[in-house]
């Protein structure tokens, strides 16, 4: 039978007919499905896939609202079309950035709240927050019972941002609810849209998020998965480097240093990634299946690598980037 009771974690139908698709559970008097079920007590992870037209007809419906939205957007994995759900839908926006804790305390934070209101895509507020260290979340509560233009408020952005983790910790926080949305390090966790009433006055819609086609995490299996989400402050590596020289991280990404003048390379990746550098690029052809990228880079800026962080570079120089063709890659102004 499916029955219209969604699961609590996940927001899906829940169904006791068909172990193989969504929503299963093994008796509709539970509040979640098996895989939520799973997720959350044995942190084994299914990965299921979704296509962004489910989601862009869930933006659309917000976009058709008066309510007050959410864009949550984690530092470390910063889309490079930002802009695609800000103009997606015209309502009042707070850009949240999220995962603090991951880049080193080092880092300003007016610094990076002027690196996106230099976007131009007039969000309410910038808010930096972690909701790991629940660093800034009454500020944020605060300005969300400022901007609220009715008691629904929604949490929208890229798969993995964090969207359900702010909004259970915002009802641990605030409500005397137990319900806790599923969370993952896998993109697609949340699967449809959850309305969670957290007081009188305020109900947050969790929503599921936006898929990085190009992501490095559609495409690694689900150990590398943990390995490159930092859970802990990144400890920046820096490598001066010079013309035929490579950095190479695991077994799916190597730089080559083709052409420039003595440079510096700062990785920001998790700090459980084995980095390798190697001293003669020609001596060895590791990787160099994989796909390549050429880049021209102008001075003082990113290399991103979608899904796994970034590399901060200071001169001009050219680069090959080999990584499997499927991972997406491109050039950003320095962010810190
Ligand atoms: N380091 C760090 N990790 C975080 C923080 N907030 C969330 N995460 C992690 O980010 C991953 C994704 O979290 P979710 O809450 O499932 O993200 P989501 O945006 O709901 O993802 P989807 O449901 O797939 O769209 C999990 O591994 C979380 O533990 C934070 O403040 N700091
Ligand atoms: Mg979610």
């Amino acid at each position: 039978m499916t029955s219209e009771k969604k699961c609590q974690g996940c927001g899906v139908l829940l169904q006791d007919e068909n172990i193989l698709q969504e929503g299963y559970t093994t008796s509709l008097e539970n509040d979640i499905c098996q895989r939520c079920f799973r997720m959350k007590n044995y942190g084994e992870y299914q990965m299921v896939a979704k296509s962004n037209e489910e989601y862009l007809s869930i933006l659309k419906s917000v976009g058709r609202t008066k309510d007050l939205v959410l864009y949550i957007t984690d530092l470390l994995n910063v889309d490079k079309d930002i802009e695609v759900v800000r103009k997606a839908i015209p309502n009042k926006m707070i850009l949240v950035l999220n995962k603090k804790d991951a880049l080193p305390k080092s880092v300003k934070e007016e610094k990076l709240i002027a690196y996106f209101e230099e976007m131009g895509l007039n969000f309410e507020e910038i808010i930096v927050v972690s909701v790991n260290k629940n660093y800034n979340i009454d500020y944020l509560l605060k300005r969300i019972k400022y901007y609220q233009t009715s008691k629904n408020v929604y949490a929208v952005g890229h798969t993995n941002a964090g969207k359900s983790s702010l909004i259970n910790k915002l009802i641990k926080n605030y409500s005397d609810k137990t319900q806790e949305l599923t969370m993952s390090p896998l993109p697609s966790t949340t699967l449809n849209t959850i309305t969670i009433e957290i007081n009188d006055y305020l109900t947050l819609i969790d929503t599921p998020g936006l898929i990085d086609s190009g992501s490095i995490l559609n495409v690694v299996d689900s150990r590398m998965v943990k390995k490159i989400s930092p859970v802990k402050e990144i400890k920046p590596k820096t490598y001066q480097i010079k013309k035929n020289q490579s950095i190479i991280i695991e077994d799916f990404l190597r730089i080559d240093y083709v052409d420039g003048e003595r440079n510096s390379f700062t990785l920001y990746i998790s700090n459980d990634l084995k980095v390798k550098r190697l001293l003669n690029s020609s001596n060895k052809d590791d990787l160099k299946d994989l796909s390549k990228k050429t880049y021209l880079v102008k001075y003082g800026e990113d290399l991103v690598i979608s899904g796994l962080g970034f590399i901060k570079m200071v001169d001009k120089c050219e680069i090959d980037v080999y990584i499997d063709q499927n991972v997406d890659s491109f050039l950003r102004r320095n962010m810190i």
